[in-house]
């Protein structure tokens, strides 16, 4: 009845964390966040991380079983996070994303039907970013690209970033903006309680940075634009009201010389140029509240392998109580249509 697509689904080379292992052991980055998350990730001792590192890097039978298992048609891959935007040097992540993308297209290669894939870029250099993104769609056949959320304490809202908007609109390919830890500027609240990395900091981070993007006018300048979310719109959906209230409030009033009018509401950008996955997210009420706002032509599957690993989640979704019909759209054709597969 449907393929199920698996649209935020992580790997890493074996160069990225050797890389990761060498920026935590020389101290080579003072970002908490990172320090944090790659920190436990890469030695903690416990079976869980290990696992998670091990999967990580298999692109081979390893995956495809696991696939197979949990009933996966195809997963679109995307680098893990925070990809290549941890490196301070910028033509050193440039060259890492580029090696990176050659790398996953091997994979794709080989197991054409399993897997498609997302650009890695380092938005450090954004003219190099938008040409990263360009080949990997051009010549590498990948679907769009990946960031993860603020690259050194900078968000996308910024214009020096947007010839990477301006390249994905005319490729007509999407970005997916994919979660990192919050940045430098306000982590530490976050760290005091344990609460900075995908348990909830991810959520602020990357919800805020979507919010970023939205008021500063992107997507009146690219108005084609499609940036895809995961974890249901890291909880965005459930403020569309309040947004557009307090937000037109402040634009009305000239409350904030940064705070410019927008052409349309907040939430009409958040329905008409942002697309919703599931990854990490397998619990039935959020996943039909979203569908209900946003649409079901705008909310699709993800299962964030290897993170989220657990088999039985995919039942959750086998049994939405939605029509054969929505079922197919959110397995199968909303990610065909946004990644063009
Ligand atoms: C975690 C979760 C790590 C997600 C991720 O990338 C990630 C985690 C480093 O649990 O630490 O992509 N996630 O999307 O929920
Ligand atoms: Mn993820």
């Amino acid at each position: 009845m449907y393929q199920r697509i698996a649209a935020e689904e992580a790997f890493a080379t074996r160069d990225l964390i050797r890389a990761y292992r060498d920026l935590i052991d020389r101290k080579g980055t003072d970002d908490p966040g990172f320090l944090a998350l790659m920190g436990y990730h890469l030695n903690n001792p416990s079976q869980r991380t290990r696992d998670i590192t091990d999967r990580l890097q298999d692109l081979g039978e390893r995956r495809i079983r696991e696939m197979d298992a949990t009933g996966i048609a195809k997963q679109v891959l995307s680098l893990t996070s925070p990809g290549v935007q941890i490196f301070p040097d910028a033509a050193y992540a440039t060259a890492m994303a580029a090696a990176s993308n050659d790398e996953l297209v091997e994979a794709i290669r080989k197991y054409p039907t399993r897997y498609a894939g997302l650009a890695a870029i380092a938005p450090q250099d954004p003219a190099g970013a938008a040409k990263e993104l360009e080949r990997g769609v051009r010549k590498l056949g990948l679907k769009g690209a990946i960031i993860n959320s603020h690259t050194r304490g900078e968000y996308l809202d910024d214009q020096k970033f947007w010839l990477i908007f301006e390249a994905a609109e005319a490729l007509d390919v999407p970005i997916y903006l994919h979660p990192n830890t919050p940045s430098p500027a306000m982590i530490r609240p976050f760290m005091e309680r344990g609460l900075d990395g995908a348990v909830f900091g991810f959520a602020v981070e990357t919800g805020l940075h979507m919010l970023r993007i939205v008021v500063s006018g992107v997507f009146d300048r690219f108005p084609k634009l499609q940036i895809v979310t995961g974890h249901l719109g890291e909880g965005l959906p459930y403020w569309f009201f309040r947004i557009d209230f307090m937000h037109g409030a402040s634009v009305r009033a000239g409350r904030y010389e940064s705070l410019k009018p927008l052409q349309r509401k907040a939430s009409d950008y958040l329905k008409d140029n942002f697309y919703y996955t599931t990854s990490g997210m397998a619990w039935q009420p959020p996943i039909l509240y979203a569908q209900s706002v946003v649409g079901m032509d705008r909310v699709m599957y993800a299962m964030d392998y290897p993170y989220q690993f657990v088999p039985e989640e995919v039942k959750v979704t086998d049994e939405l109580p939605i029509s054969d019909g929505d079922k197919l759209k959110f397995y199968q054709t909303n990610a065909e249509r946004v990644f063009s597969l």
